[in-house]
């Protein structure tokens, strides 16, 4: 018997453009979401995660893994309501057992999900992706936000970059750069104004890393108890981008971070989303060897690549291209989970807006063509390997 990963993919919901129809085409068996409508902090209820699974099963698939179930900022300033906050993750994560579903990703990244400056960069094929321009951002920090604190942060050489890059911006691609930046990309349950943002970031100005490294694992010695009892894997999806932004802390963007947290918490149930797209955007995450040193503790996995250039910008690439070895990683994905007797789901994280979807509403990086290509590459990959390594028919 030879385990092949789970063809998995996100779907946001009824208000996908992207229909469950659509995504079983694409051959996949998994479905990926959340309950995007309940507010952040709330409970879950059976019934509604109910009514969510029977959908995904009347379109023929199963609802196998949640991304994500928000950790409210609350519990990452410990501050407020944090407790019942805690207490609420805990039924959540209760509930969702006992509905059968065993594996939730969540990130512990204060204010902001993801992050990109550019949604449609173009590429010299013609189709667009997201991209990281440091100028641009360093902009938006200095000139837009107007974060005082940011002066100390950049050298007066970026500074000088910076001036440059806000000079030459119109202010529709101003307004743009904000909304890209503050106005919440899919999955961030949470969109700022320019005044409510600078409040979000105060709430941090006295948590540092390790302060918030702290909070992450107290909240993981609250909950980590709790997902064992039930059987089920929290997954944590590290930082993207992979180091400080606006003057945040961040704690989980390499494999020490991660490590930090097993040493604190060592159940099984503290789980890893191996995210190749976040980790990769440094050059000293080596991603094979996380994939096999945390090989026990992966649940989950995001596959996607990006190219970074010397000036700390990247873009995300082609699924088999760019600095992600991803020959690598598929094949010590496929090893550890021979090791272990399991297929992991696995989905096609981001893809370019390519072909039709150039021309239609989606959401950023998870239009359907892109992943459709992303995913039919992978799987290629894993046959290829599965069948000259464990003779796969
Ligand atoms: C972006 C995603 C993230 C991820 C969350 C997990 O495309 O990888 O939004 O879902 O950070 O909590």
């Amino acid at each position: 018997m030879v385990y092949l990963c789970k063809k998995s993919w996100r779907w946001y919901g009824p208000s996908d453009p992207v229909s469950l129809a659509y995504i079983r085409q694409a051959g996949v068996t998994d479905i990926v979401t959340a309950l995007h409508h309940i507010p952040n902090g709330e409970v879950w209820s059976i019934e509604e995660i109910r009514r969510r699974q029977d959908e995904v099963a009347q379109a023929g698939m199963v609802w196998s893994v949640v991304e994500s179930v928000p950790v409210h900022e609350q519990i990452k300033t410990r501050t407020g309501a944090y407790l019942r906050y805690i207490e609420n993750y805990k039924q959540s994560i209760r509930n969702l057992a006992a509905c059968g579903i065993y594996t939730v990703t969540y990130n512990f990244m204060p204010v902001l999900d993801w992050t990109r400056t550019d949604l449609a960069y173009p590429m010299p094929d013609g189709s667009r992706a997201l991209r990281f321009e440091r100028a641009a951002f360093m902009a938006f920090d200095l000139f837009i936000l107007q974060r005082s604190a940011a002066w100390n942060e950049y050298t007066p050489q970026e500074q000088a970059v910076a001036r440059a890059r806000y000079e030459a911006m119109s202010e529709a691609e101003r307004t743009l750069l904000t909304r890209n930046m503050i106005a919440g990309l899919p999955g961030a349950e949470e969109s700022f104004t320019i005044e409510q943002f600078r409040e979000a970031l105060a709430q941090y100005q006295a948590i540092d890393a390790e302060q918030l490294r702290a909070h992450l694992i107290a909240f993981l010695q609250e909950v980590v108890p709790v997902a064992e009892g039930a059987g089920m894997q929290l997954v944590i999806h590290p930082d993207d981008p992979p180091y400080p932004i606006l003057g945040l802390p961040r704690i989980l963007s390499t494999a020490s971070d991660f490590r930090k947290l097993i040493r604190a918490v060592p159940s099984l149930s503290n789980g890893l989303c191996l995210c190749t797209g976040s980790f990769g955007v440094r050059g000293d995450n080596a991603l094979s060897e996380m994939m096999t040193e945390f090989g026990d503790r992966v649940g989950f996995v995001h596959l996607r690549s990006t190219q970074r250039d010397a000036q700390g910008d990247f873009y995300e690439a082609n699924h088999l291209e760019g600095d992600v070895d991803m020959y690598g990683v598929m094949r010590a994905l496929l090893a550890l989970q021979q090791r272990r007797g399991v297929s992991l789901p696995v989905r096609p994280d981001h893809g370019h807006q390519m072909c039709d979807d150039l021309t239609k509403q989606s959401n950023p990086g998870y239009s359907c063509i892109g992943r459709l290509r992303g995913l039919a590459e992978l799987r290629g990959l894993e046959m290829g390997i599965a069948r000259s390594l464990y003779a796969e028919k």
